[in-house]
């Protein structure tokens, strides 16, 4: 399911925060953004340059394009920078029966004002109450609830002064306030209070705040209740600010990207393969593949996995080729049939069949599944490169599980063949270990 949001902010040419960060949160979470822009700002990675409004005329008139042609699932405002602005967007949003996510952005980590002095007081009279959640920081927080924050407490007195602006629910990110390595973001959900204690990542950056309130959009769009939703959104922005990288000369720009995280996780998971003992004993006479797909794959596009093959070369065993997605055409088949079925299932192996092997498997408790090639229809054979979703289609159809193992025991001119399955590679890893 797609789910369509739409940002309302401010333009950031680093592509750090603002529009552009929003729509490629959106877009690594698999939702599809759409973006009214309030304000070009001229900024980069050292410093702040300018800002110009758009006029308030055309941020009416780009919401109406929008709202006018697409059914939204939630909403999220950002940057709004002046008075006439925040008037047009209370209006047109008004009666709207949508989740907006209110990210107050007074001022850049580049030093720039984002909101005008004199707007302030309309930014908490008329969007405020319009939102669903709203999502300031420490600093922000404490300029809404009108008080110093200093400990935990006071976080949670100023998330009660934040709802008395008509909001119900807040989240006070805790980023500026570590304690002991830890920061606390702290959760209003209407009248009950969440703490999420979590590491302190000692890294300036820029693009947090909006990587935050975007990804928490789409957790609210795609319908998850809001504690889930900060979790989920959370664990996003940590890895964003993990993965930040020195793109200009100034501060680092949190950004997490999954292809590469993939890429990494499988490379590194078929040199780990490589290093099993006696490992050359599990390659097949076809050899091995070794697959990952970290988001939900749609098509053997989506997943990651050997061009050439992992070989035996006596008792040495040989990554071949290179990394590509769409790399393996059979563990690649196999992996995107279970994944159907069981979604978390996204990293695939296989090894030469025995039964011993299975033997061990069952008596480790792993899951096993098999499939019979003998039955597979005369139609199916016929159809070149559709008997291994068959095979899967068959093992997993009935189970209520996801599968550790799948295997057959061959056919006329074919090998027999053991596929182990997981969630990741190591996953996948921790059950051969098991096995072999
Ligand atoms: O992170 C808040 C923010 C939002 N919008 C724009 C920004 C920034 C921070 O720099 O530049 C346009």
């Amino acid at each position: 399911m797609i789910v369509n949001i739409l940002t309302i902010a401010g333009s950031d040419p680093s592509s750090g925060a603002g529009i552009q960060r929003d729509l490629k949160t959106f877009d690594a979470l698999g939702a599809y953004g759409l973006s009214v822009i309030t304000a070009v700002t001229s900024q980069n990675t050292t410093r702040f340059f300018g800002v110009q409004p758009v006029s308030a005329d055309m941020v009416k008139n780009q919401i109406r394009s929008i709202l006018s042609d697409f059914t939204l699932d939630a909403i999220k405002i950002g940057m709004v920078f002046d008075k006439r602005i925040i008037q047009v967007i209370y209006s047109e949003l008004k009666g709207l029966d949508m989740p907006i996510v209110l990210d107050p952005v007074f001022e850049s980590t580049t030093g720039g004002a984002l909101l005008q002095k004199d707007a302030f007081e309309d930014f908490k009279k008329l969007l405020v109450p319009l939102a669903y959640v709203i999502t300031p920081n420490i600093i922000e927080a404490e300029r809404l609830a009108g008080i110093k924050i200093k400990t935990i407490n006071d976080i949670h007195n100023a998330a009660k002064k934040i709802q008395r602006l008509g909001v119900t629910n807040i989240i006070i990110k805790g980023g500026h306030l570590p304690y002991k390595n830890k920061i606390v973001d702290v959760l209003l959900d209407n009248k009950r209070f969440y703490d999420f204690s979590h590491k302190f990542i000692k890294m300036k950056n820029h693009g947090g705040g909006c990587t935050f309130s975007a990804a928490l959009c789409v957790e609210i769009a795609i319908g998850h209740d809001l504690p889930i939703a900060v979790k989920s959104a959370s664990k996003f922005t940590s890895l964003s600010i993990k993965n930040a990288t020195n793109l200009g000369k100034g501060l680092a720009i949190a950004e997490k990207r999954d292809r590469e995280d993939a890429v990494t996780a499988l490379l590194q998971g078929i040199v780990r393969f490589t290093k099993v003992s006696n490992i050359y004993q599990q390659i097949p006479e076809c050899q091995t593949n070794f697959v990952y797909s970290n988001t939900k794959p749609g098509s053997l596009e989506d997943i990651l996995g050997l061009e050439g093959r992992i070989v035996r070369a006596g008792t040495r065993v040989l990554p071949t080729g290179i990394l590509k997605y769409g790399g393996s055409k059979h563990v690649g088949s196999a992996l995107l049939e279970v994944s159907k079925r069981f979604s978390s299932i996204r990293s695939a192996l296989n090894i030469k069949f025995d039964k011993n092997t299975i033997a061990k498997a069952k008596r480790k408790k792993l899951h096993v599944l098999s499939y019979d090639r003998s039955k597979e229809p005369l139609y199916i054979k016929k159809k070149e490169g559709s008997t291994i979703s068959w095979g899967i289609h068959e093992a997993v159809k009935n189970a209520k599980s996801p599968p550790d193992i799948i295997f057959h025991k061959g056919g006329i001119g074919k090998e027999p063949m053991i596929l182990i399955f997981g969630r990741t590679p190591d996953d996948v890893l921790k059950k051969l270990v098991k096995i072999v």
